[in-house]
């Protein structure tokens, strides 16, 4: 396990015979185009792959499975098999578990994956239970075509709207899977029904702390081992407790030397933070500037990558987008630390409990789409990334924890701190969070490049929205190649039009 067998896929599934799909990714990836006959409904997939296009699909009788991405409870699913099914690949092992249970199935991977089934008429397409690869689909009467990222699907013939997914902006008839969802399309008719794998825990379970600590500890350790795999893997490390707690835990489980990369620009960086985790756990490490030039000419990449219309996300994802793009190199798995907050409420800067589960619950109420954990965001340099903190047990345990164990002795993430404390540096393990938007400069540049072109302070923040629809509608409705569109002209764009609307504002 380098990379899982493909990072994306395009597959239309008519009803006779049909037209072959074209489409664009971001990812980079090679393409392997096939055409599968079922029962008079033909299958054309064109899957984006990283040199085995085998190991991502899978036949069996009268089923076929295309598959983007990996598993991590390869080991348990397989004992649910009936004796003698050894399946060689992750495709083939979920085609083996729905021949079991049916789209049921997919209610017991924890993995990071698309999948799209063909049985019986039926077109069943899923998501992991963090959506974390992105599924969009077009479906019409006798017609079903589905893609990772929504602009291979810009040119698709127009689909009905459906209940049970969410319209994408501007993609008429183009929807987007939810998270921890199955969507079941009866081919013949078109119809949609969606079926639920999976919902954040709601509930709180209270946990003596060296229990909470050690279950913490065992979960995290299982979930960096399942994402490393045969070669040296590479760490994005900001040398705050989340990825330094990853980078830590992978040179454990390997027990030997691992690669850790930080990002900084020349506004601000966390090079001696991220420095002093990479000599402690002896990583081959290194530091890449991007100048802040640079950063904001990556903002139409980080859109196209993401397909994300939410502001804040995208200026946490811009600096990482941008380290990706200058990486070079083969691709690479790579693990990142990012999530963590989430479930631990760590963007959270107040000493109350209850205000911590209010971010907490409507954060993981409303991550579905942000496209935060999408593999494109690396893909675009030809890397795999991977988020052990969104493992579904890991995350499963850290959701449910109660507030307390998480703000703690006056500590935010106090449980993972304390379940980290025998691998790190003590200042690392105490060391406050500091946002990737914050220590890169990422918010302030955007920030100023804004004002600069005449938006008022209290407008900036509306503006950086309008600036992110509008990149959205040329590189991925528009389908523009990221290179041609300039961040500097967009945002002049976008405040011309707001001194116009509201003179007396901007
Ligand atoms: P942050 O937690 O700072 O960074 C996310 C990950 O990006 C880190 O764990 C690390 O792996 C990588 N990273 C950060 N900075 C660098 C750097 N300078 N060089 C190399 N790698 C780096 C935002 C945030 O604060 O990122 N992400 C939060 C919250 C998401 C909010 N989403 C939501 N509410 N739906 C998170 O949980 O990661
Ligand atoms: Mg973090």
């Amino acid at each position: 396990m380098t990379l899982p067998a493909a990072i994306g896929f395009l597959t239309a599934v008519h009803r006779g015979a049909g037209q072959v799909p074209q489409g664009t990714f971001a990812s980079l990836g090679h393409r392997a185009d096939t055409r599968d006959d079922i029962d008079g409904d033909t299958l054309f997939t064109s899957l984006l792959h990283t040199g085995a296009p085998e190991g991502a699909r899978a036949r069996g009788r009268g089923s076929a499975l295309v598959f983007a991405g990996e598993l991590y409870n390869q080991g348990e699913l397989r004992s649910v098999l009936p004796r003698g099914t050894d399946p060689a690949d992750d495709a083939g092992l979920v085609l083996a578990l729905f021949d079991h249970y049916d789209l049921h199935a997919f209610r017991l991977l924890n993995g990071r994956f698309a999948a799209l089934v063909h049985t019986a008429g039926r077109v069943v397409l899923a998501t992991d239970h963090a959506g974390s690869v992105p599924l969009y689909l077009t479906a019409a009467p006798g017609r079903v075509l589905a893609a990772t990222e929504a602009k291979a699907l810009r040119d698709a013939p127009g689909g009905r709207p459906l209940a049970a997914a969410r319209p994408v902006r501007r993609l008429p008839g183009v929807h987007q899977v939810p998270a921890g969802t199955v969507l079941e399309i009866a081919l013949g008719t078109g119809d949609c029904t969606a079926h639920r794998t999976w919902t954040p825990q709601l509930s709180r379970r209270i946990l003596p702390e060296k229990e909470a600590v050690e279950a913490v500890r065992r979960s995290l350790e299982r979930a960096v081992r399942a994402r490393t795999g045969q070669e040296t893997p590479l760490v994005v490390l900001s040398g705050g407790i989340d990825s330094s707690s990853v980078a830590a835990l992978a040179a454990l489980g390997r027990g030997g030397p691992i690669d850790t990369v930080s990002m900084g620009t020349d506004d601000a960086d966390e090079f001696p933070e991220a420095r002093v985790v990479a000599d402690h756990i002896g990583s081959t490490h290194s530091e890449i500037t991007i100048t802040t030039a640079e950063l904001l000419r990556r903002l139409p990449h980080a859109v196209r990558a993401a397909e994300s219309l939410d502001p804040d996300i995208i200026e946490y994802l811009l600096p990482l987008t941008a380290l990706y793009l200058r990486m070079g190199g083969a691709g690479r798995r790579i693990l990142t630390g990012y999530g963590a907050d989430i479930p631990l409420g760590g963007m959270h800067r107040e000493d109350r409990l209850p205000a911590l589960d209010t971010a907490l619950s409507h954060d993981m109420a409303t991550f579905d789409g942000l496209n935060e954990m999408s593999p494109v965001l690396s893909g675009v340099g030809g890397h795999w990334s991977t988020h052990p903190y969104w493992d579904r047990e890991v995350l499963d345990l850290l959701v449910s924890l109660e507030a307390g164990l998480k703000r703690r002795y006056g500590q935010d993430k106090w449980v993972l701190r304390a379940a980290m404390g025998d691998l790190l540096p003590a200042q690392t393990v105490l060391r406050p969070k500091l946002g990737v938007h914050e220590g890169s400069g990422t918010t302030s540049s955007f920030s100023r490049l804004l004002t600069g072109a005449g938006v008022g302070e209290a407008g900036v923040h509306h503006a950086k929205r309008l600036v992110v629809q509008e990149l959205f509608d040329e590189v991925v409705v528009a389908g523009r190649d990221p290179d041609e569109v300039d961040t500097a002209q967009t945002v002049q764009l976008v405040a011309d039009r707001l001194a116009r609307s509201s003179p007396v504002i901007a």
